[in-house]
């Protein structure tokens, strides 16, 4: 295998025993030669629509909008005859195989006449939301407006009789809030020629999809299109038997009725106008396009009477600056009751978070992502023009030291101070090394209790150190998103996934490789981090598959190890995640400079290195 260049230099680096092991001859592949990098937008077209720029600008500055999942599922409330039905609210319809014939019953006492557009729109604006997107017909095929193509709506076929759409979208003009529709274009539970529904329809060779598509699905985007003013976004979902030609076909028809509309991710087969992670996605490895991450409040999206495993607003304050970090926009659900009230949790929640952004918002709304391709220790940045945001959500006491920044800063102070009063900042830098330390004198103690926000006012745009990096604390954090990937063989299966974890070891010869910077010399533990994650938030993590073979190669030092459970890693910001961390060994680093990490898997059978989802390396200063 002709080995590139910056590899051959690895070797080197790694010294002679390293060397011997590296040089064996290994079949030359196009996929051997180029180091493999995966994200978010990875293997789909970048988008060249000319519009896109003007449709998306509000958008990409909103950062922050409202999920509203309602519908005949809210009567139901997670229950069928006196039975809890698991899974989400709104997937009652199928996870209890209720008959279209019983299904249709609940529209008879769907009455929300606590339903107050004005409030619901109102108490979005209050929490800094700048749109609100809600489910105009989800799975269950029930249209939550007033629809001329199916008489299965909220007009005609509830004691109702309002179209709440309509009021919505009076309140949001009003308000000066984006309007967008969620509609389920493929998934149709009502309809025999719909995707999903196999308790009233078996699968059937004589299914026709077009004719869903063509009798219901456009006819119907078109009057949601058409009847309620201007939209913010069309918001697809689940896309099954959807084809390329209708997914063009909805898409064309978006915007030729509404041109200044945006198409949400999950349409199908194309790109679209945003990436959509998947549902409570906290964590992303490299976004290359604008991105958006729905979430739940509690573990539900339609209403659940019996759920009330609420996330506490510091956790979801947290993850919006975290999405908005990375460059995303955080889309927060709320399920109303089939009264038409918003849970009281949630109404609480919300007001919380409006009361952090009325005096951070600047950091997180119109802003960009951290300059750094990493997160550090004390919490999140975001930056805007001459301004770097320090988010600091683990608050260090008297002094916050980091490293990586160039610029000079010219006035530091806490954005919650409204006298913006000067905080003390010494910088040192030793350019040879990439060294760039700043520390800030702080307040004792935290200024906000979810967090405090330091400005950094710079003259123009940040400059900082991009390389991985030591940290203040002495850890080195060498994240899965962050390696570069060699692939060995044509079928390697070797891939970054969207969530920023390395997965698919399945061939022997295939390695990841990080090259970091350190300035302590030292002696250092090294740790392997792999990812469990819960399919649903609340639930718990399905069980580690450990017990790998693995080759770490660092500083002149090999280990072959077995990786091990030595304990578990828990994020607060993402409760579906859990890292099992796996000693590999100690090494030592004699000088402060450039080194590399080599990471492989050793077990002949393949199947059992499948199991290893790489999330970090890391690297902390012995007995720390
Ligand atoms: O199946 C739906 C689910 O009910 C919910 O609407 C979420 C929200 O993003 N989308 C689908 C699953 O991804």
């Amino acid at each position: 295998m002709r080995i590139p260049k910056r590899q051959i230099c690895a070797v080197c680096l790694a010294g002679a025993f390293l060397a011997a092991s590296w040089s064996q001859p290994r079949p030359a592949t196009p996929q051997g030669e180029q180091p493999v990098r995966r994200n978010l937008s990875a293997g789909r077209p970048t988008e060249t629509d000319p519009t896109l720029e003007r449709r998306i600008k509000w958008w990409r500055e909103a950062r922050f909008g409202l999920f509203i999942h309602w519908g005949l599922y809210s009567v139901a409330a997670g229950e069928w005859k006196g039975q809890p039905v698991p899974w989400f609210g709104e997937w009652i319809m199928s996870r209890a195989r209720i008959p279209v014939a019983e299904y249709e019953q609940l529209a008879k006492q769907f009455n929300p006449v606590k339903f107050n557009a004005e409030q619901w729109v109102q108490m979005a604006r209050d929490a800094g939301m700048k749109y609100i997107v809600i489910t105009s017909k989800h799975h269950d095929g029930f249209a939550m407006y007033g629809s001329k193509v199916s008489k299965y709506n909220i007009v005609d076929a509830t004691p109702f009789g309002r179209d709440p759409m309509k009021e919505l979208a009076a309140a949001c003009r009003k308000a000066g809030i984006k309007l967008c529709f969620y509609y389920s274009h493929a998934q149709d539970w009502h309809e025999p020629d719909g995707a999903g529904n196999s308790w009233d329809f078996p699968p059937n060779p004589q299914k026709n999809f077009a004719k869903y598509f063509e009798a219901k699905a456009l006819p119907q985007v078109r009057e949601l299109l058409t009847n309620y003013g201007p939209l913010g976004v069309m918001w697809f979902d689940t896309p099954q038997l959807i084809t390329r030609e209708q997914a063009i076909q909805l898409r064309d028809t978006v915007l030729s009725l509404q041109p200044d509309a945006l198409v949400s991710g999950r349409i199908g087969h194309l790109p679209a106008d945003y990436d959509e992670a998947t549902d409570n996605q906290l964590n992303i490895g490299v976004a290359a396009r604008d991105w958006e991450t729905p979430v739940t409040m509690n573990d539900t999206w339609g209403f659940k009477k019996d759920d009330h495993n609420w996330k506490p607003a510091s956790v979801l304050i947290q993850q919006l600056v975290r999405v908005a970090s990375k460059g995303g926009n955080y889309l927060l659900n709320v399920g109303p009751t089939a009264e038409g009230e918003i849970p009281q949790p949630s109404v609480e929640r919300l007001a919380e978070i409006g009361k952090w952004l009325k005096v951070n918002g600047e950091s997180v709304q119109a802003t960009s992502p951290n300059p750094f391709p990493f997160n550090m220790e004390f919490g999140y940045v975001t930056t805007a023009p001459n301004r770097i945001y320090l988010h600091v959500v683990n608050w260090p006491g008297r002094n916050l030291t980091l490293y990586g920044i160039k610029n000079q800063v010219r006035k530091a102070y806490l954005l919650a101070d409204p006298g913006k009063n000067a905080l003390g900042v010494k910088q040192e830098s030793k350019p040879g090394l990439d060294y760039y330390s700043m520390n800030i004198g702080l307040p004792a103690s935290a200024p906000d209790k979810y967090d405090s926000v330091v400005v950094l006012e710079i003259g123009g745009g940040s400059d900082v150190i991009k390389t991985l990096s030591q940290q203040p604390d002495g850890a080195i954090t060498l994240h899965a998103y962050l390696a570069d990937l060699h692939k060995t063989a044509s079928d390697s299966r070797l891939m970054l996934d969207d969530m920023g974890t390395i997965r698919g070891w399945v061939d022997t010869n295939d390695w990841a490789a990080w090259d970091f910077k350190t300035f302590r010399p030292g002696k250092y533990e090294v740790s392997v981090l792999s990812s469990v994650r819960a399919r649903l938030t609340g639930a718990a993590p399905p069980p580690w598959q450990g017990g790998q073979k693995v080759l770490c190669e660092v500083a002149g030092k090999q280990f072959r190890v077995t990786l091990a459970d030595n304990g578990r890693v828990s994020d607060p910001v993402d409760p579906m995640a859990s890292y099992v961390l796996s000693k590999i060994g100690e090494v030592t680093i004699d000088k402060p400079g450039t080194l590399k990490l080599v990471l492989k898997t050793e077990d002949a059978e393949a199947q059992k290195t499948l199991g290893l989802n790489l999330h970090a390396v890391k690297l902390v200063p012995a007995g720390k």
